[in-house]
């Protein structure tokens, strides 16, 4: 192969690329901080040591276990974000324990009325301690409900009581939201952001991070 040749394969793969990640609106997917999430409703919890907000701790020995009264297929929890951010990615850890969820779906909204995203059908390894992360086009949601649609209970008894040791949201854009304040007045605000709003948003906060280096 000539030199013209290897460059003109190289120049086409570049120009494949880009239209690719043009067509894809690719972004980098960064992790929205937990300190931002807010549960405002699950299955009710089996105990202290066992509430929902296990699951937001960023320690994956420490988890959220649902009451024995509730059937385990049961199970949900719906996460408010603080603001309507571009939803891209979710990540579902298991217990440590036999107590399984195998299937999971998302439904992603600002207003139940509202037309709303939902993603069905992310399957979970039914073991002890696995994971599932399914990311998927951006979507605009300041809520977000996870709930299961498969179940696997202890095989020696009817426990009945799967929950999770880790939730994880990811939003689309390369801003760094890991310092944004929970306090934060923009956090606070009770107005349900636009899509242009919330970029404004990122400018600000892009040129805040720059300033601050
Ligand atoms: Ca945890």
């Amino acid at each position: 192969m000539t030199y013209e040749k290897k460059n003109i394969g190289y120049m086409s793969f570049l120009v494949v690329l880009f239209l690719v990640s043009i067509s894809q609106g690719w972004g980098d997917i960064t992790q929205y901080p937990n300190e931002n999430i807010t549960v405002i409703d699950s299955t009710p919890d089996l105990g202290a040591s066992y509430v929902v907000g296990n699951a937001l701790d960023g320690n994956l020995a420490t988890e959220y276990v649902t009451t024995n009264t509730v059937p385990g297929i049961d199970t949900f929890v719906t996460f408010d974000l603080g603001a309507v951010v571009p939803v891209g990615g979710f990540k579902f850890y298991n217990r440590n324990d036999l107590e399984l969820v195998t299937e999971f779906g998302l439904l992603l909204y600002n207003d139940p009325n509202d037309p709303n995203e939902i993603i069905e059908n992310v399957t979970v390894p039914a073991e002890a301690g696995s994971s599932a992360y399914v990311e998927f086009a951006p979507f605009d949601a300041r809520y977000i409900k996870w709930y299961v649609t498969g179940y696997q209970g202890h095989p020696s008894g009817p426990f009945d009581v799967p929950g999770a040791a880790e939730f994880e949201v990811y939003v689309d854009g390369d801003v760094n939201l890991v310092n944004i304040s929970p306090d934060s007045a923009l956090l606070l605000s009770p107005q349900v952001w636009t899509p242009k709003q919330y970029k404004a948003w990122i400018y600000v906060t892009k040129q805040s991070a720059h300033q601050l280096q």
